[in-house]
């Protein structure tokens, strides 16, 4: 695990998005830890927040020409990444979004933003089942612009539909990258090194036994 990521394991913990206890998923899954990227909600915490998405996209090395951030809670990470991607690395990156119901007055249409086209960069918060990314890709495809990654701030290394990670299934269906600023493994990681939360650790790699990858 790089110090960064430390960083934002902290930052999340601090800020109440990661929270351990039981939660049921969107997957129907009983899990013992969530993340509430909503909770990111505050300027300062969102502001941080975009530059973590923005350091894991440009480490990632993947080119992209927009940014699509999926309704509802794509849209302030689009909108705080592409920020971070031009304060932080001189990058002006245009971003696009979604309505989730379509608008047949003014400019019309579901789409708000740049031109949705091209190789488009989907920014989101977490992928379990990997349902939610699924639906987002419609979007891309009826645009008939071309997925060039998926961004997201919590890999949950989970299971999908056979033997792979839903995050695996994901990328050898739509031949494209995801890339997570954290993973479980990661978040492992850094319980085991904190060291004072013992029983959290031990209801996560119950779960990660159940529900999880190996790596
Ligand atoms: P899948 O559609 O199963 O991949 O679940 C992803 C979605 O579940 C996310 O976009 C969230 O809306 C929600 N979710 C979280 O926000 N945080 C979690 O830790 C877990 C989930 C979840 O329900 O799986």
């Amino acid at each position: 695990m790089q110090d960064y990521q430390r960083d934002f394991i902290e930052f999340a913990i601090k800020q109440g998005v990661l929270k351990f206890g039981e939660f049921t998923l969107k997957s129907g899954r009983k899990s013992p830890y969530f993340f509430n990227a909503g909770l990111f909600n505050t300027g300062g915490a969102l502001a941080k927040l975009g530059q973590f998405y923005a350091a894991a996209i440009v480490d990632s090395g993947i080119e992209f020409d927009v940014m699509l951030g999926p309704a509802y809670k794509g849209i302030p990470l689009a909108a705080a990444t592409t920020v971070a991607m031009a304060t932080g690395f001189q990058r002006d990156v245009p971003y696009v979004f979604n309505r989730k119901e379509a608008k047949d007055h003014g400019e019309g249409g579901t789409l708000v933003g740049a031109p949705l086209e091209g190789r488009v960069m989907i920014i989101d918060d977490v992928i379990t089942a990997g349902t939610a990314i699924r639906e987002v890709m419609s979007i891309i495809e009826q645009a008939q612009a071309k997925p060039a990654g998926v961004a997201i701030a919590l890999n949950r290394m989970e299971k999908g539909q056979g033997e792979l990670s839903a995050i695996q299934e994901v990328e050898r269906d739509y031949n494209m990258p995801v890339v997570s600023i954290v993973s479980l493994e990661d978040l492992i990681e850094f319980l085991e090194e904190k060291g004072d939360m013992a029983e959290e650790l031990n209801s996560i790699r119950q779960y990660r036994e159940e529900f999880g990858i190996k790596s």
